[in-house]
């Protein structure tokens, strides 16, 4: 056995971290325009702060990017060189509903999605979709809430409703809410969510994840209608988390954070929020806003597919004293494990675990759509990074893909590493964490050419693709 034939081999990116031109083509404020680099990052990913106030003294990394919004030809032509069969690439919503609450959406946006479409196609590059990459319009959230308001779903009801009909015929592979379980770890970076002094900080998340999650399932309802081909999937920040040790308090700690992490798969999944979940919310005094009808939604449209991203394994403990990594996911160190710079600890046969579970839990089709090494790279003066270290992590993680299709029988239907071209960090904000086959002259402070240039592993992926796998 070996990986199917229409594998579909890619890379990704998300609007926010690589398009820029924040404010051309009648292009309105998100979220994720206005998380600036530095000390005021976090708190304000956190949601922690007041709203944040947007000024000219922050840097704000997204805005301008690598300007994918004027290069994008470019950087098409070299994806289609390595030979990706697929480009997973994110619809910023305020290029189409610049405030999110418009009747009518801003035909330059969408101008530009059908022209990039097209221009995959000439490659035979299938467009994988994600609707939203963690953005939200600025308006929406100002004036309504953001996603604690239900009105939200009927804002995003449109905007699908939009792209499914526009799309059609270009697009079939549809992601509807990039990492959904970011909301729990980034509010206001996942979701645009952000708490007022006082505010039940529970309450409030699993009402924006509610409307979350029945917009998704509406928009599985809508693109399914317009085009019985589509294939819309839900998207989860995975990576297994272990017990430290074979103390039982340990394992059902690792248990738990596992099932906190999968609940929002099982409602998209599976069509209904699970007990567990149903009774920790009630002991936290959670009231989920289910309205009529609601129920009937999830259950009836469920994704025809899950994807995740895979980054690390994570390890789980009752044990206070044991160091934890710091990370957006705060695990316990494992000792077997190496660290990236960032700390992110490599673990390529947790990718094989990852994949079990989800399919055993599931029993539908995977997709990986993120992986890839976090790394500082040294070009020469051409431009050329011998980037080994990042082929090395690559490979190993292919391997273990290649296990569990072929040794476990996953049913897998494609891979695209993070970041296939150099854009900004989510987490940091800044260009020096690159994961790219291309590198992009920018530095952490904006400054650069943004001139491409092709790395060590531009080579090396592209026969991988050619070989389907087997040459790695
Ligand atoms: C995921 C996000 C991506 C991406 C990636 C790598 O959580 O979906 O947007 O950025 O992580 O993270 P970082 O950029 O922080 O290294």
């Amino acid at each position: 056995m070996a990986f199917r034939k229409d594998f579909l081999w890619g890379g990704a990116t998300a609007a926010n971290q690589c398009e820029g031109a924040y404010n051309v083509d009648g292009r309105g404020l998100a979220n994720v325009d206005v998380i600036p680099h530095g000390k005021d990052r976090f708190p304000v990913m956190l949601g922690n702060m007041k709203m944040f106030d947007f000024d000219d003294e922050h840097f704000y990394p997204a805005q301008n990017a690598i300007d994918m919004y004027h290069n994008y030809k470019e950087d098409i032509a070299l994806f289609g060189e390595m030979g990706f069969k697929t480009y997973r690439l994110s619809i910023a919503w305020t290029r189409i509903f610049p405030n999110g609450d418009e009747d009518e959406p801003n035909e330059a946006g969408l101008k530009f999605y059908e022209d990039l479409f097209k221009e995959c196609h000439k490659y035979g590059i299938e467009p994988l979709v994600t609707i939203t990459h963690f953005d939200c319009p600025m308006h929406l959230i100002t004036e309504y809430g953001g996603w604690k308001n239900r009105k939200l779903i009927g804002f995003y009801e449109k905007l699908v409703r939009v792209l499914f009909t526009r799309y059609k015929g270009l697009v079939k592979y549809w992601l509807t809410f990039n990492e959904i379980n970011m909301i729990l770890h980034l509010p206001f970076m996942g979701a645009g969510l952000y708490f007022e002094e006082g505010e039940n900080r529970d309450q409030a998340t699993y009402t924006a994840a509610h409307h979350e999650l029945v917009a998704s399932a509406l928009a599985t309802k809508i693109g399914h209608e317009i085009d019985p081909t589509n294939m819309i999937g839900c998207m989860l920040a995975a990576g297994e988390v272990y017990p430290y040790s074979c103390n039982p308090g340990d394992v059902w700690k690792a248990y738990e954070t596992n099932r906190d992490n999968y609940f929002f798969i099982d409602v998209q999944s599976r069509g209904e929020y699970p007990k567990y979940a149903l009774l920790d919310l009630e002991r936290k005094g959670v009231k989920i806003p289910f309205v009529e009808g609601d129920e009937e939604i999830l259950k009836e449209h469920t994704v025809d597919f899950i994807s995740f991203s895979y980054y690390s394994s994570k390890c789980a403990s009752v044990d206070e004293k044991l160091k934890t990594d710091g990370n957006v996911f705060a695990s316990v160190k494992n000792p077997y494990l190496k660290a990236s710079e960032w700390g992110w600890q490599i673990d390529p046969q947790g990718l094989r675990t990852t994949l079990n579970a989800l399919y055993d839990r599931y029993q539908k089709p995977l997709f990986i759509v993120e992986n890839g090494l976090g790394a500082v790279d040294k070009p020469d003066a051409n431009g050329y990074v011998e980037d080994d270290y990042r082929i090395d992590y690559m490979r190993e993680h292919i391997k273990a893909m290649h296990d569990a299709v072929t040794l476990d029988g996953v049913d897998l239907l494609g891979y695209t590493s993070w970041g296939c071209i150099d854009l900004v960090s989510a987490s940091t904000g800044e260009m020096s964490k690159r994961y790219g086959f291309i590198y992009v002259d920018r530095d952490d402070a904006g400054n650069g050419t943004l001139k491409r240039s092709k790395k060590k592993s531009f080579d090396w992926y592209k026969e991988v693709i050619a070989s389907n796998g087997e040459n790695i």
